[in-house]
């Protein structure tokens, strides 16, 4: 899964980008420091790795990952060519979903581009640069499909169709994610590579004394998303300047710091949680002596194209998954005994997945 961070500049996006990945990026307070898309990964938190290593020994801990890209700045007009122009639409089309960094936190020290504390004005901002950039795509995608409409080309004619749907409800300020699409409207607009398609998480980036997000900037933010946003967005308060210290810390000054703060869980997982929630993924595992290893899947997927996240040969070549929960591992303590109670499954190519599943593959190529 690939995450875009995106946002206005001096928002603390890189802070964030540095927070989740720990990489050393610059974070700096002046608008446009990041000029460039930045790669880097976060492995994902899971206390369920752990949980297995406790009954099956092994050498090694694998998490799942999320890709996240730090985005260069969006500014009014970008999509005309302000600030940094277009340097953010090329990353912004590659992702599976936008983290959206909106100011929340209070800091006379901290520049803002607006001036005012308003986090509403400012997502509305980014957001209408980001449906122009949509439009612009729309218009080109439209004339082109127009001239094959006329020589008869059904696909031509189909394209049109969708893609006009779509312009009326960018010109009325509407996201396409919010909108209902068939599968084959998605492919076609997912094919122009419509970015209000997306799904988004705001990252409210709070002040360092309201880890819960309760000041009046983010219960207006959590409004205007309630009104203006269906089940293809989500809002999670995170402090990213604090994080970012935080991912600073060796491990165990880390754990002691969260606590200090009341904090359960570093705001990763949080982060994790509410993107696997935004896009419907869940984890399997493979565990054995080598390694014990998450994979993040859709909900839905069949054991096969499970298989398939581990390597394509094995859905290729995919025979049947021996399959057993969390749960069963914690009670009966082996897979020998799980197997012993008759409660090792073996299933075939229909089986849909289940969160939490441990899946040994047996496969043929
Ligand atoms: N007080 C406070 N300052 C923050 C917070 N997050 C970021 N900052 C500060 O805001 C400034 C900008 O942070 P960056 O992470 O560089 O912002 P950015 O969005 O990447 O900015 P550009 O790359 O210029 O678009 C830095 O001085 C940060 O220390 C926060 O949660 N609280
Ligand atoms: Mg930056």
């Amino acid at each position: 899964m690939q995450v875009g961070i995106v946002g206005l500049p001096n928002v603390g996006k890189s802070a964030l980008f540095k927070a989740m990945t720990g990489m050393h990026v610059e974070v700096a307070n002046y608008p446009f420091t990041t000029t460039k898309a930045v790669h880097g990964t976060a492995p994902v938190p899971d206390p369920r790795l752990a949980l297995i290593g406790r009954y099956i020994r092994t050498r090694k801990y694998v998490p799942a990952t999320i890709d996240l890209v730090d985005i260069p700045a969006i500014v009014a007009g970008s999509a005309q060519g302000e600030g940094m122009g277009n340097a953010f639409l090329e990353n912004v089309r590659q992702v599976d979903a936008l983290a959206h960094v909106v100011r929340c936190f209070r800091d006379p020290d901290v520049s803002h581009v607006f001036e005012t504390l308003d986090p509403v004005r400012d997502v509305q901002a980014v957001e209408t640069e980001l449906l122009l950039a949509d439009l612009q795509v729309l218009e080109g995608a439209i004339d082109k499909a127009q001239r094959r409409a006329r020589t008869g080309d059904a696909a031509g004619r189909k394209r049109v169709e969708i893609a006009t749907r779509a312009q009326a409800l960018l010109e009325q300020q509407k996201p396409l994610r919010g909108e209902e699409w068939s599968r084959d409207e998605l492919t076609e607009l997912r094919s122009m590579g419509m970015i209000s398609l997306r799904p988004v998480l705001y990252v409210a980036n709070v002040d360092e004394g309201d880890l819960a997000g309760q000041s009046a900037a983010v219960a207006a933010l959590r409004k205007w998303v309630e009104a203006n946003e269906g089940a293809q967005a989500r809002l999670v308060p995170i402090c990213a300047k604090l994080e970012a210290e935080i991912a600073d810390l060796a491990a165990a000054e880390r754990q002691e710091m969260l606590e200090g703060l009341g904090l359960t869980e570093p705001a990763l997982a949080v982060l994790a949680r509410a993107l696997y929630d935004l896009l419907g993924l869940q984890s399997f595992y493979t565990a054995g002596e080598p390694e014990i290893r998450a994979w993040t899947i859709r909900k839905g997927e069949t054991a096969p194209e499970a298989a398939g996240s581990v390597h394509s040969d094995i859905q290729r070549g995919f025979i049947r998954a021996e399959t057993y929960s969390i749960d069963d591992l914690v009670r009966y303590e082996s897979e020998h005994a799980i197997r012993a109670a008759g409660k090792m499954r073996s299933e075939g190519k229909s089986y849909i997945l289940q969160d939490g599943d441990v899946c040994h593959f047996l496969f043929n190529v």
